[in-house]
C-alpha cells in the first residue's frame, strides 16, 4: 500500500465556495449533476490542475464555464478527474451516476431495506460525485433530491429545507440548503418512508428549533428515549459549555445498515438503528445509557467537528478524542444528576469504571501491537483503518488530562477561545492546544503545556513506576515517579528518542486503618524521574495511586497483599477501591493460570480474593451498581493481557473455576443479594434502579456458573416473567453459557419465537448463542446458515462473527485451530463486500506474536493466507501487512 504522511499536507489550490447538486435518486442508477465553483488561491504557491477525487462512478459529461470539454482537456482515472488549464474562477459542471443497489461497501451512497442512505467520512462523497473530498476544502451546499414520490415519499439533505414540490411521472422534488460550509465528508442524503418524533424546543437564546427522529415504519414506539437525550444533550452543551443549536432544525436518522455507531452530518445525523431505537421490552439499560451517549457524541459534534473541524484527516483526534470527552463528561452528568452528593460520587465512578475498562481493553493492547500510533498519527495507508481506541478513547483521555491539569473553571475559558479562534476554520490538535495553553497562563503564567504535546506525537502506553521511602524519625515520606515507554509499532523504525510525557498522578496516603494521612494531590511527573516529599507523615503510608485514573498509563507499585486489601476495604475514592480489588483478582488469576497450565490441577480459592470479594458482597451500604463493578471478576481478556505468554484457555479455565468457587461459597448471601435487589414497579432506565439489575443479574449468574439448586429455576421464572429486556437478557444469557443442555436448547428457541420480528433483539439472540462457551466452529456454522443470518449487515456479522471472534474465548481458540481458520475465512469473505468492515475483523490478529507459542504459530499462518490473498482490499491489507511486518 501507498503510505501518507502528515509532513507531506499542502493547501488545495482552490477555493470551492459553492457547490449545487442534483440528484435523480434510485436505487438501481442514481445521477448526480454538481455544479461547483472554483477560484484558485493566489496565497499557495503550487499551481496545478483541477484534481477532484471519484471512485464507482461513471462520467456522463463535463462542462467548464458553459463550454462542454473534449477529452483532451480533462484526465479520467479509477480515482481522480483532472481538469487541465482551469481559470483563476470558473464553473464546472459535473454530471455522473452512481449505482447505490449494487454499493455493499456502505460507504458513499447506498441501499438499506427501501431506503438510500449516505455514509461520507472519511472519504464516501468522492463515490458520490467528482470533488476535493478532503475536510480542509469547505463549501456551501444547496441540493436538490427528486425520486419516485411513492417509493422515496421523504427526501432529506443537510440544512434547512427550501422548498418542496410534485413533478410529472409520479415523481416529487425537494430543495436544502445549508447555511454553514462544511466539509464534503458531512454532507448527507436520506431517501425512503419513515415515521417521525418531533419536539419543538427553544434554544437558551430564546430561538425554536425542531427535532425530527425518523426510523422505520413500525418503530414508532422506540424513537421517545432517543428524542428524550437529545434534548438533554442541546441543555447540557448550553450549560457546560455555553454552546447552543445553530439550526433551525435539527435530524436524526435510524439506519439498520450502518459500518460505525453514527454520523454527524450536519443538521442531519445518520445513526445505527442500535443507537437509536429503545423502550423497556427491547433494549437493556446498557442500550439506554449507550444511546443518551452516542445521541449527545453526534450532537457534541456539532461544534466540536462540524463548526470547527480537522485540516487533514491525522488531526481526527482534534474532534473524536474532544467529542468522546464531551460524552463521558455529558453522561456522567446525566448519571449524577438529581442524586445526593455521596451517591452521586458512585454514579460517577461507575461510568468511570466502565470508560476505563473499555479503554483497557480496546486501546492497551493497540497501543503495544503493531497498529499503535499516536492519538494524532503520522501516516496511515487507509485512513478508514484510524477510527481507532487510540484515536477516540485515548484521544479523550488526553483531553481530560488537560482538564485536569487546568480545572474546569480554566479549561471552559480554552474551549472559549478555541472557538474565538477558530470558529469556521478547519485546524489542527496544535490550535487546540495553544488554545488550552493560552487560558492556562491567564491564571498561571510560569506554566505551560510544552511538554504535554508530546501525548500528540508518541504512541505507546508509559509506565509509571513508585518509588515509596518513610522515615519515621523525621515523619517524612518521599515518592518518586519514574517514567518509561518504550517505542512501539511504527515507532521501533524511526530513529527518534522519546520525550518524557506530562503525566498527572492524583494520589492520596493512607494510614494502616485506611484514614486519609494528607490531602488528595495531583502530582506533574514532567521528567523521566521526579522526588516529592510529603511532611507529617508517622507511620508508613499506604498509596493509593492514580484516582479517578488521572491518566491513561501503567502503574507500578510494589504493593503487598495486604496494603491492596487495605484499598478495596477503605479507599475513599471510589475508582481506586475498585481498582484495588481488581488488582487482587488479576494478580490471582495470573498465578492460578501459570499453575493451571503445568500441572493442569487448580488450587483453592484464594482468601485474599475471598475475603476482598465477599466484603464487597456485605458492603450493603455502598451503592448497588458500584457493589456489582466491585464484585465482577476481571474480564478474561484483561488478565491475558497482562501476562508475557497470553493463554487465553488457561485464563478462561481459572475465571470459570473462580467463579463457581465464589458462588458455592457465598451462595445464600447471593440469594439474599437477588432479592434484595429487585425492580418491581414500572421500569426506568436510571442509575439507581439499572444498578440494582446489575447487581441482581450479577448475583445470578454467579449462581448458575456453581449450579446452586436453585438457581436454574430462579433463571428460568426470571426469563419468562422479565418485564424489561434487561432482566430476560441476564436470564438468557445464564441460560445459554452456564444452563445445562436441558436448559439452553429451550431458551434458544423460545427467545427467537418471541423476538424474531425485532431484528436488534434478533441480533442480541445471535450474541448470545456466538459468544457461548458451548458454541464451536461448528455450531456457528449452523448459525450461520440461519434463514436470519446474513453478511451484507454489519450489525449482524458483528453479532455472530466478531462476537465469536473477539467474545467467545473456548470457540475462537479451540485447541484444534479451527477458530482461526474461520477467523480467516471470514476476513476474506468479508473483504470483498465491505472493506472496512473485514478490515477491523482482520484486527483480532494484531497479538499473534504475544500467544503461547502454539497459538501465535497458528494465528501467524492464517494472517500469512490473509495476506497472499490475490485481491486483498487497501484496508485489510494494511492491518494484515503491519501485523506480519
Ligand atoms: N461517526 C463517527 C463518530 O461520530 C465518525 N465521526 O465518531
Ligand atoms: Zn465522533
Amino acid at each position: 500500500g501507498i503510505t501518507i504522511r502528515r509532513e507531506d499536507y499542502q493547501p488545495y489550490p482552490f477555493l470551492i465556495p459553492t457547490i449545487e447538486l442534483e440528484f435523480e435518486l434510485s436505487a438501481e442508477r442514481t445521477q448526480v449533476r454538481s455544479r461547483l465553483v472554483v477560484e484558485r488561491r493566489k496565497d499557495v504557491l503550487i499551481s496545478s490542475d483541477l484534481i477532484l477525487n471519484g471512485e464507482d462512478l461513471t462520467l456522463v459529461s463535463l462542462e467548464l464555464n458553459g463550454v462542454v470539454l473534449s477529452q483532451t482537456q480533462y484526465t479520467l482515472t479509477e480515482a481522480t478527474l483532472t481538469v487541465h488549464n482551469v481559470p483563476d474562477r470558473a464553473e464546472l459542471v459535473i454530471v455522473g451516476t452512481c449505482q447505490p443497489a449494487q454499493n455493499t461497501s456502505l460507504s458513499g451512497l447506498y441501499v438499506s431495506g427501501k431506503h438510500l442512505f449516505t455514509q461520507c467520512e472519511p472519504q464516501g462523497f468522492r463515490r458520490i460525485t467528482w470533488f476535493a473530498d478532503r475536510p480542509d476544502v469547505m463549501s456551501i451546499y444547496r441540493v436538490t433530491l427528486r425520486a419516485s414520490r411513492s417509493e422515496f415519499p421523504l427526501l432529506l439533505s443537510n440544512g434547512n429545507l427550501l422548498q418542496q414540490r410534485e413533478l410529472e411521472a409520479g415523481r416529487h422534488e425537494a430543495q436544502w440548503h445549508d447555511p454553514f460550509a462544511k466539509p464534503s465528508y458531512l454532507f448527507a442524503v436520506v431517501a425512503g418512508d419513515f415515521v417521525c418524533r418531533e419536539h419543538h424546543t427553544r434554544t437558551a437564546s430564546g430561538r425554536e428549533v425542531l427535532l425530527q427522529v425518523y426510523s422505520d415504519v413500525g418503530t414508532e414506539d422506540q424513537t421517545e428515549w432517543a428524542m428524550e437525550s437529545l434534548e438533554r444533550a442541546l441543555r447540557w452543551d448550553e450549560t457546560r459549555f455555553g454552546l447552543e443549536l445553530d439550526l433551525d432544525r435539527f435530524m436524526i436518522v435510524a439506519a439498520r445498515d450502518f459500518n460505525m455507531g453514527a454520523m454527524e452530518n450536519k443538521g442531519l445525523n445518520i445513526f445505527n438503528a442500535a443507537y437509536v431505537l429503545a423502550n423497556p421490552n427491547t433494549a437493556t439499560d446498557g442500550n439506554f445509557q449507550a444511546i443518551e451517549s452516542v445521541i449527545g457524541h453526534e450532537y457534541f459534534h456539532n461544534w466540536t467537528g462540524n463548526r470547527v473541524t480537522c485540516r487533514d484527516w491525522f488531526e481526527l483526534s482534534l474532534k473524536e478524542g474532544l467529542t468522546v470527552f464531551r460524552d463521558q463528561e455529558f453522561t456522567a452528568d446525566m448519571m449524577a444528576a438529581g442524586l445526593p452528593a455521596t451517591e452521586a460520587a458512585s454514579a460517577r465512578a461507575v461510568q468511570r469504571i466502565d470508560d476505563v475498562m473499555g479503554l483497557r481493553l480496546s486501546q492497551y493492547p493497540e497501543d503495544r501491537g503493531p497498529m499503535a500510533h499516536p492519538i494524532r498519527p503520522e501516516s496511515y495507508q487507509e485512513i478508514s483503518n484510524f477510527y481507532t481506541a487510540t484515536v477516540y478513547s485515548k484521544g479523550a483521555e488526553v483531553i481530560r488530562m488537560m482538564h485536569t491539569l487546568l480545572g474546569e473553571q480554566a479549561f471552559r475559558a480554552g474551549m472559549d477561545e478555541y472557538f474565538r479562534r477558530h470558529d469556521g476554520q478547519a485546524v489542527t490538535c496544535d490550535d487546540f492546544i495553544n488554545a488550552m495553553q493560552w487560558a492556562l497562563q491567564q491564571t498561571a503564567p510560569q506554566k505551560n503545556l510544552d511538554v504535554f504535546r508530546h501525548w500528540y506525537r508518541q504512541a505507546g502506553t508509559p509506565r509509571v513506576s513508585v518509588q515509596l521511602q518513610h522515615d519515621p524519625v523525621a515523619k517524612r515520606c518521599t515518592v518518586t515517579l519514574t517514567q518509561d515507554c518504550p517505542a512501539v509499532g511504527v515507532e521501533k523504525a524511526s530513529p527518534i528518542v522519546k520525550q518524557p510525557f506530562h503525566i498527572p498522578v492524583t494520589l492520596g496516603l493512607l494510614d494502616d486503618t485506611g484514614k486519609s494521612l494528607s490531602p488528595q494531590v495531583t502530582l506533574e511527573l514532567k521528567e523521566a524521574s521526579q522526588t516529592w516529599v510529603f511532611d507529617n507523615i508517622s507511620t508508613r503510608p499506604t498509596p493509593s495511586l492514580l484516582r479517578n485514573f488521572s491518566a491513561p498509563v501503567l502503574i507500578d507499585y510494589a504493593y503487598q497483599d495486604q496494603e491492596l486489601a487495605l484499598l478495596s476495604a477503605h479507599d475513599d475514592n471510589a475508582f481506586t477501591r475498585w481498582e484495588a480489588g481488581q488488582e487482587i483478582a488479576s494478580r490471582k488469576m495470573i498465578a492460578l493460570a501459570q499453575a493451571w497450565r503445568q500441572h493442569a490441577k487448580f488450587e483453592e480459592l484464594d482468601p485474599l480474593l475471598a475475603k476482598s470479594w465477599s466484603a464487597s458482597l456485605l458492603a450493603k451500604d455502598l451503592d448497588a451498581g458500584y457493589r456489582a463493578r466491585l464484585l465482577s471478576i476481571p474480564p478474561s481478556h484483561a488478565v491475558i493481557e497482562r501476562m508475557a505468554h497470553m493463554d487465553p484457555l488457561a485464563v478462561l479455565e481459572v475465571r470459570t473455576r473462580i467463579r463457581e468457587q465464589l458462588g458455592t461459597t457465598h451462595a445464600a448471601t447471593l440469594l439474599n443479594t437477588y432479592q434484595a435487589n429487585l425492580t418491581p414497579g414500572q421500569y426506568s432506565p436510571s442509575p439507581g434502579p439499572a444498578g440494582k439489575r446489575a447487581l441482581k443479574n450479577l448475583a445470578l449468574t454467579y449462581l448458575m456458573a456453581s449450579k446452586h439448586p436453585e438457581a436454574a429455576n430462579l433463571t428460568q421464572t426470571q426469563f419468562r416473567h422479565a418485564t424489561n429486556m434487561t432482566d430476560r437478557m441476564a436470564a438468557f444469557t445464564a441460560l445459554i453459557h452456564d444452563g445445562s443442555s436441558e436448559l439452553n436448547a429451550p431458551a434458544a428457541t423460545q427467545f427467537y419465537e418471541d423476538w424474531q420480528h425485532d431484528q436488534l433483539v434478533v441480533d442480541k439472540w445471535f450474541s448470545t448463542l456466538a459468544s457461548s462457551p458451548r458454541t464451536g466452529v461448528n455450531e456457528l456454522t449452523g448459525l450461520m446458515a440461519h434463514p436470519a443470518f446474513t453478511m451484507r449487515n454489519p450489525n449482524r456479522v458483528r453479532a455472530v462473527v466478531f462476537a465469536f471472534c473477539m467474545s467467545n474465548t473456548r470457540g475462537f481458540h479451540a485447541q484444534d485451530g479451527q477458530g482461526y481458520h474461520f477467523w480467516s475465512d471470514q476476513v476474506l469473505a468479508l473483504d470483498a463486500i465491505n472493506p472496512e468492515i473485514a478490515a477491523r475483523l482482520a484486527r483480532v490478529g494484531d497479538q499473534w506474536a504475544r500467544f503461547i507459542p502454539e497459538v501465535s504459530q497458528r494465528l501467524h499462518a492464517q494472517l500469512e493466507r490473509i495476506a497472499t490473498h490475490p485481491t486483498l482490499s487497501r484496508n485489510t491489507l494494511e492491518i494484515v501487512s503491519k501485523a506480519l511486518s
